[in-house]
């Protein structure tokens, strides 16, 4: 007879979380680095009840939005290669769709995460319950749906059981390098609290481990031949480098076969910034080092990238028409893209594999000569840019300049939105594998402070330093209030240009008038003028506003000394953007308009399109 442990749904759902591990450099841990909760009549007296009897083993952790709670959740994933990861659980209706952007933005950056919205009565005897959705054609349908399209997984538990092969099936995606991302158990609230006599097998010890596929010979064969037959081979690194930890094995390859590397938003710090052959950031936001070589590349091996048109330039960077890409992808839907050559493997086991079969074979050394002159030219460029300025109003990469001074490279730099990820793409000194924590996929607005949380709670013994625009930290701040709660200190340097500055610079490029982006523009009676240092300290930061490059260095290096979490804010100059470097970016343009800027920005326009390749 198979034994048995009689328990509500959410009770077996909250034991099972304990009982997943995994090992890293040889030290077992639980996989699930606990679950961020807040309750509602969806889900306090289930999960809630269950959540409180395990909290030793999986701790809950309480925040102030749920879509901050799971940016945390699905940050701590990242900082930890996706070796760890977290759930968010949130109450029916408006909690469970907060976290919905949330779920897009694991699903577009490759992340796991597991979702446990709350959702309506399976039984429907008091429907319509509070804030329950009706559908007047679907009985089914509940507000939850909204996660099917951006979860890698969807199931909705209406019966206790029903989770057994649910939880397998989400550690199954979580726990998987291709398919991984988020997963969305829609949890019926009456269901929640539902007993079963669940087998206690189910409940045993289960040690996860990464799953690292080595290429197929073919492919394996026919990238070597490529390569081989390369003048102007280029890597591109992208976040699967960093996933698969496969620092050691690119170096390895480049250095042997002198490829130089270029770095996506998601892979920059796959090498040192210093290494000779990064040639760092690549596309709209990158280095004149990288786009010089992308325009003239003959094989580019793209490693652990779902090339996004930051990436490709919209696909008119790479100019080498008889270009040969080579996907080296863990999941066969990226390493196909635009008719790559698919080398379908773990990057780590990829690029070894692939460096010992090239075996001694070189590029050119014209070509790796050339890419180290490019890259002494772009760091003196870099270098202009970069420097103090008594400005009142000092540009963003001053600022980056001055972080940069003063907290080094050993730091974890994060950021998601605004000006500052093209700036810090181009001009942040990456130190260690992880060290760059770009939310670039999704590019979400609101996710820093919050991803900053989740990044302190994976690396406690990292300074985390997080670089945030004024619209951004407007949109979602709350979690310095649970940064100050838990002891876990972020350093935030809001850079204050009084409004959308990116988006009113790429209005003005696209011929548009200064129009609802900065506050100045935008429709208003009082003009605000935003005390954000005050607002960072009513949370419980220690907050200041400096009011100069020299000043922000001071406060930085003070701010070391801080053990709770602690706000700068720098006024900083709206227009100014790093025009070095840098690559055209399709965002269309109107055919017609009464603006002759519109129609003059629309002729430039069809002029870049032309250098667009479709398809390959
Ligand atoms: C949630 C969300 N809404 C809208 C956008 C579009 N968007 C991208 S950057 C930006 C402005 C960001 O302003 P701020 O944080 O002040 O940075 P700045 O552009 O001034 O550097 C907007 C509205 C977005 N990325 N995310
Ligand atoms: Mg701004």
């Amino acid at each position: 007879m198979t034994k048995t442990i009689r328990l509500t749904m959410a009770q077996a759902l909250t034991r099972f979380l304990g009982c997943q591990m995994t090992e890293i450099d040889g030290r077992k841990m639980p996989i699930f680095g606990g679950v961020w909760a807040i309750f509602g009549h969806g889900n306090v007296a289930g999960i809630g009840e269950a959540l409180y009897q395990v909290r030793d083993e999986l701790p809950t952790f309480r925040a102030h939005n749920e879509q901050a709670m799971a940016h945390a959740a699905i940050a701590y994933a990242k900082a930890n290669f996706r070796r760890r990861f977290m759930a968010a659980t949130s109450s029916i209706g408006p909690g469970a769709l907060n976290m919905v952007t949330a779920a897009a933005l694991a699903h577009v950056n490759r992340l796991p995460v597991l979702f446990l919205p709350g959702d309506v009565f399976a039984n429907r005897i008091p429907d319509p319950v509070l804030q329950q959705a009706e559908d007047f054609s679907d009985g089914t349908a509940t507000v939850n749906d909204c996660f099917r399209p951006v979860s890698r997984y969807f199931d909705r538990i209406t019966r206790p059981e029903q989770i057994i092969p649910a939880l397998n099936r989400a550690m199954q995606v979580l726990t998987d390098p291709a398919e991984c991302g988020p997963v969305t158990l829609a949890l019926c609230q009456d269901v929640q609290a539902e007993a079963f006599d669940y087998p206690e097998s189910f409940f045993a010890e289960r040690v996860w481990h990464q799953r690292r596929p080595r290429p197929d010979r073919g492919e394996l064969a026919a990238a070597v031949a490529a390569l081989k037959a390369a003048t102007k081979p280029l890597v591109i690194a992208g976040g699967g480098v960093l996933y698969s930890q496969a620092s050691g094995e690119l170096a390895q390859l480049v250095q042997g076969a002198g490829i130089p590397v270029c770095e996506t938003q998601g892979g920059k710090s796959s090498l040192p910034d210093d290494h000779p052959l990064n040639m760092a950031a690549v596309g709209v936001t990158g280095t004149s080092a990288a786009n010089r070589l992308a325009e003239e590349a003959d094989v580019v091996l793209a490693v652990g990238t779902r090339l996004q048109d930051f990436t490709t330039g919209s696909w008119a960077l790479f100019k080498n028409s008889g270009k040969t890409i080579i996907g080296l992808n863990v999941q066969p839907f990226d390493a196909g893209k635009h008719q790559a050559l698919p080398l379908v493997t773990d990057a780590a086991e990829g690029l070894a594999e692939l460096g010992a079969a090239l075996n001694g074979w070189q590029a050119p050394a014209a070509w790796t000569d050339n890419a180290a002159r490019g890259k002494k030219e772009w760091q003196a460029e870099a270098g202009k840019v970069t420097a103090s300025t008594n400005a009142a109003y000092p540009s963003d990469a001053q600022v980056i300049g001055a972080v940069q001074r003063a907290m080094g490279s050993d730091v974890i730099l994060l950021h998601a939105a605004g000006g500052l990820p093209g700036e810090l793409h181009k001009l942040w000194q990456a130190g260690a594998p992880g060290s760059y924590h770009a939310e670039y996929g999704f590019s979400t607005m609101g996710y820093e402070i919050a991803g900053g949380l989740g990044v302190k709670m994976a690396k406690p013994d990292d300074e985390v330093v997080v670089m945030i625009g004024d619209g951004s930290y407007l949109m979602l701040n709350s979690e310095i209030a649970t940064s100050v709660m838990l002891g876990l200190k972020l350093t935030i340097v809001l850079l204050d240009n009084r409004g959308y500055g990116c988006i009113n610079r790429l209005q003005m490029a696209t011929g548009g008038a200064n129009f609802n982006n900065l506050l100045k523009d935008a429709r208003h009676e009082i003009l605000p003028d935003i005390d954000f240092a005050a607002h960072a300290a009513s949370l419980g930061a220690i907050a200041e506003k400096v009011s100069s490059i020299a000043g922000l260095e001071t406060a930085l290096a003070k701010a070391k000394d801080n053990s709770k979490t602690t706000v700068l804010v720098i006024d900083t100059d709206p227009l100014v953007s790093t025009d070095v470097g840098g690559h055209w970016w399709d965002v269309a343009v109107p055919e017609v308009s009464s603006r002759p800027q519109v129609n003059a920005a629309r002729k430039a326009y069809e002029e870049k399109r032309r250098m667009q390749s479709v398809g390959d």
